[in-house]
């Protein structure tokens, strides 16, 4: 012990030493033991103390006498003799650097190891000439070979016994592909024949030959429809999406929607990958919810695009701490048979010793050094290490493999992960970049690399043992720029071979199968309430979505396949009605008696829960919209997402995912509540939303609508129901779209929907509302959403402090209005000589005249995507810049969009046409201090919180 004389440490020289000690003896008195760093506190009474010391006195003797090792050894053992013996002790956060599965417990081998060999030297080949022939000379489309390389092993111990395609009777495993593995993923289907020599090489070129008729770079469905499930190349999508998918399969199972009991979800990340917040950022939910249906395998091959991942440290263990401390099962393959008898004369531990303090840096440049110079740097430290090696040859040290291309060692790993109950796996493969390809393998540059000379062409061939003579291959070079393909035909033992493996397990992967299944929508009367109007209420329009939401879950048909998502604003939507009825979805149930028990509105958790309840993860939530999206085709169960959250934390926070829910070709309406930038008006900046129109609008597959009133919130549902879940002509299996909905809180009188409301301009995007009469000067204004009231107040003000007549239109889409322009346009280019199509919007507007005044709760840039198309001057008022707290009205003042506002740019763009006095405007101007915030001092609003 000793040191007690040692001063305090200061806090200048708390340096890793002086925190060292005063962890340790300095710290607690012996009375009070310390707490085990991370773990269960030993903080219990000493019942008897004799004892204790007994027990420490050995453990002190035992040290002396045998030195560390042994008694790091020995305190391990007893660990784990604890835990035999149901001894409640905290897990260790990491392992040695080893397997996880000592080779004495690997299970046999069913495979044929040799011919899987061959296989996968076939697709090995393929996948590298596949790239390396598009990027031939005056092609160059890029690719990458390194990755597949590194994980072919990881994948064929898939595809030959594990992965279960479609056709198996528990309904198929769900497979994420990690994105640059994609070449080695259609080497095997050209294998299967699948895909053909031709498309191989119309890799990367997926319009020159004929719009989809090459194949494209990554796994994207949308592309490819009949073959992939899973965009993965946006990295760390795959590592959340993956979770909520195996979490979605058992919330099908559990509402009686579909028994997904046997399907596993398989995600295959990138250990540079699991930098992304989104690979680990929902980790704990998978442990949470024991989601036994997920295995992860981590390609750890050390490297990322540009270098090491860790190089001072070391990713598979600091993974494994992330993972275990989450509560997952972790196995660890890192090396392969080659080291066990290495491992086994290990006795004093000093090979693991050198194994766990390697960094991953050092290990990156062993995988291209010679044996030579593993054996002097790696061996050599320690007489004990050079002697355990010094009857191998420089060759056979250098080829010493790692785990993640030992065929059998992954084997044993995924027979565990599927045999694991209770928990998620992850397994964590140590693997090289680049791996048989001699001029590539683990070099910092290989990501990059994407074409390979004659001469690397020969090496790999040889190195792979592939019957290719040098006269075919440079045949074949001269002839088209790139090696051959390599395939023994269909009669070959390693076809029949794989294609008997994945008879067995269920057909070809990756598939996309879209089994259409027609739901009987609801009628006519669940819109009706909507249509009524609020009488001398008001009601905001999520209250009027809300109410309709409620009416769509009552549906004999529909009502079981919605799936409201929110990610902890049940209540701030005034959805904490449904908590009785529809109930939070938990597997576990409610094990808790829940603090408002007594109220009628409590919150109730059921295994059998409709709502999902995400806590607060937008990125969670929408994955499990993407997850329910998506089911009518992972599934052949359409299920219809709700997902509303505040719209400012929608599109911006979470729009990659948005955007490879739409590669996905997923489906269902996202409401994004408390929208607009002056309306949510208490909680300023962060949330006030200006643009979240504009985002969605560079989404081809989603479709905004902002509406006004209530009636059309219910076309537009109604619409948006029929178009992605009824059948049409066109789309026989209903449309790949998204529905984005921006909804308001602020409370407004609704009127009721006039007798002959024109719906077509509803969906596309504009109709009109009301009508100037009278003589004089005319203007027409343009509002949507929770601007239409100002536009209304405008037009009042209008007619009746200046004379002018304004009639006022809803604008219910923008975004969609330019996107039907924009076709128009595109129409009549393609269509010279041909009378050009006129846009919907110009044949709106043409129909009467006067200056065109634009208004809504966001910036000018979402009314301004019309403005081409608006056949008269087109003047738009808009929230522009950061957001505030305030009141409305005081904040509809700063920017300018406020009734008054509206009037006063009317009068200017009258004034201009030359159709009033210009005077008639500064009179207006210094009326209403439309430059003044102040001037909104003291008016009144109504429910302006969250
Ligand atoms: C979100 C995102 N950022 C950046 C990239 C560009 N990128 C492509 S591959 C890659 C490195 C991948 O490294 P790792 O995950 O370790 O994969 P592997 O080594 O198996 O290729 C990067 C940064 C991307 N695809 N997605
Ligand atoms: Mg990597």
């Amino acid at each position: 012990m000793g040191n007690r004389s040692r001063p305090r440490a200061t806090i200048e020289d708390v340096t890793e030493e002086s925190t060292e000690t005063t962890g340790g003896p300095q710290g607690p008195t012996p009375a009070q033991p310390t707490v085990i760093h991370e773990g269960l506190p030993t903080q219990l009474p000493d019942i008897d103390p004799e004892e204790t010391s007994e027990w420490l006195g050995s453990f002190d003797a035992m040290l002396e006498s045998s030195g560390r090792e042994r008694a790091r050894y020995l305190m391990l053992r007893l660990l784990e003799r604890a835990r035999e013996q149901s001894v409640g002790v905290p897990a260790l956060r990491s392992t040695d650097y080893i397997n996880t599965i000592p080779s004495d417990r690997e299970p046999w081998f069913p495979g044929d190891e040799d011919i899987e060999r061959r296989i996968r030297a076939f697709i090995r080949w393929n996948a590298a000439v596949m790239v390396s022939s598009a990027n031939r000379k005056g092609l160059e489309v890029g690719g990458h070979i390194a990755t597949y390389q590194s994980s072919a092993s990881l994948y064929e111990v898939g595809f030959n016994h594990f992965f279960r395609g479609k056709d198996h009777p528990g309904g198929g495993d769900q497979v994420f592909i990690q994105g640059h593995a994609s070449p080695g993923i259609y080497a095997r289907a050209f294998l299967e024949g699948r895909l053909t020599e031709e498309q191989l090489f119309r890799f990367r070129q997926e319009v020159q030959h004929g719009v989809g008729q090459g194949i494209s770079s990554y796994p994207h469905p949308r592309l490819m429809p009949d073959f992939w499930e899973f965009p993965t190349v946006s990295m760390g999508l795959t590592g959340i999406n993956s979770i909520y998918q195996a979490r979605f399969n058992r919330y099908l199972q559990n509402r009686g929607i579909k028994d997904t009991s046997d399907q596993r979800v398989w995600a295959f990340l990138g250990d540079g990958e699991m930098g992304e917040p989104e690979s680990l950022g929902a980790i704990r939910v998978a442990a949470r919810e024991e989601l036994d249906n997920l295995v992860w395998v981590v390609n750890c091959n050390l490297q990322q695009l540009d270098g090491p991942v860790t190089g001072n440290g070391k990713v598979i263990q600091e993974l494994e701490s992330n993972f275990r401390g989450a509560g997952w099962n972790v196995i660890k393959v890192i090396w392969g048979r080659e080291w066990d008898q290495l491992l086994a004369k290990d006795v004093d531990g000093v090979l693991v010793n050198k194994m766990n303090s390697t960094p991953d840096g050092q290990f990156q440049t062993y995988s291209v050094e010679t044996g030579a110079y593993v054996r002097e740097n790696f061996f050599g430290s320690d007489p004990r290490l050079r002697k355990m090696v010094e009857q191998m040859s420089d060759e056979q040290i250098r080829k010493l493999p790692r785990g993640g291309h030992d065929y059998r060692k992954v084997y044993a790993a995924f027979d565990a992960a599927t045999k694991t109950v209770g928990q998620p796996t992850v397994i964590l493969a140590h693997t090289i970049k680049g791996w048989t390809i001699d001029a590539l393998e683990g070099k910092n540059a290989t990501h990059q690399m994407k074409k390979l000379t004659m001469a690397d062409l020969k090496k790999f061939r040889d190195r792979l043992l592939l019957p290719i003579s040098d006269k075919e291959l440079e045949a074949t070079y001269e002839q088209t720029g790139a090696a051959p393909f390599f395939n023994p035909g269909p009669e070959s033992a390693e076809i029949e071979y794989m294609m008997e493996r994945r008879k067995q397990l269920g057909g070809p992967l990756p598939q996309r199968r879209v089994e259409f299944k027609p739901l009987t929508l609801p009628g006519d009367k669940v819109y009706s309430e909507l249509k009524q109007g609020s009488g001398k209420n008001k009601i905001a329009s999520t209250m009027a979505t809300v109410r309709l939401l409620k009416d769509w879950m009552r549906d004999p048909e529909i009502g079981k396949r919605i799936v409201p998502i929110a990610p902890d604003e049940y209540r701030t939507f005034g959805m904490d009605a449904m908590f009785p009825s529809a109930k939070v979805y938990n597997p576990g149930g409610q094990q808790y008696e829940s603090v408002d028990r007594k109220l009628l509105l409590s919150y109730k958790e059921s295994a059998q829960g409709q709502l999902l309840h995400e806590g607060i993860s937008e990125a969670g939530a929408l994955a499990s919209a993407t997850a329910a999206g998506t089911a009518y085709a992972t599934h052949g169960e359409p299920m219809i997402p709700f997902y509303i959250f505040y719209s400012m934390f929608g599109f911006q926070r979470t729009g990659d995912s948005i955007w490879a829910m739409a590669d996905m070709m997923g489906r269902g309406f996202l409401i994004g509540a408390t929208a607009g930038r002056t309306t949510l008006t208490g909680e300023g900046l962060q949330h006030a939303d200006g643009h979240s129109p504009l985002l969605a609008a560079t989404n081809p597959a989603v479709v905004h609508y902002d509406p006004a009133f209530a009636y059309e919130v219910s076309h537009i549902m109604q619409s948006g129901l029929e178009r992605m879940y009824g059948t049409s002509e066109e789309h026989p299996h209903g449309e790949d779209v998204i529905f984005y909905l921006t909804v308001y809180n602020e409370p407004v009188s609704q009127p009721k929907e006039p007798e002959g409301v024109d719906v077509e301009g509803i969906l596309k995007g504009i109709h009109q509302v009301s009508t100037a009469e009278g003589e004089g000067p005319k203007v027409r204004l343009l509002a949507s959403g929770v601007g239409f009231p100002w536009v209304e107040e405008a037009a009042r003000l209008l007619k009746e402090d200046w004379g002018v007549n304004a009639d006022t239109w809803s604008v219910t889409s923008w975004n969609e209005l330019a996107r039907d322009a924009i076709d128009a346009e595109q129409w009549s280019l393609n269509h010279p000589g041909e009378t050009p199509r006129t846009p919907y919007v110009t044949e709106k507007l043409s129909a009467s005249t006067g200056p065109v005044i634009a208004v809504s709760d966001y910036m000018r840039a979402v009314p301004l995507q019309i403005a081409r198309w608006v056949p008269d001057d087109y003047r738009v008022l808009g929230a522009d810049g950061f957001g505030f707290a305030d009141t409305r009205p005081a904040a509809r003042r700063f920017f300018q969009i406020d009734a008054q506002s509206v009037v006063v740019q009317a009068l200017q763009a009258l004034a201009e046409a030359g159709e009033i006095d210009s005077s008639l405007v500064k009179k207006a101007f210094d009326a209403y201090r439309i430059d003044d915030p102040t001037a909104t001092k003291g008016i009144m609003q109504e429910g302006g919180d969250a």
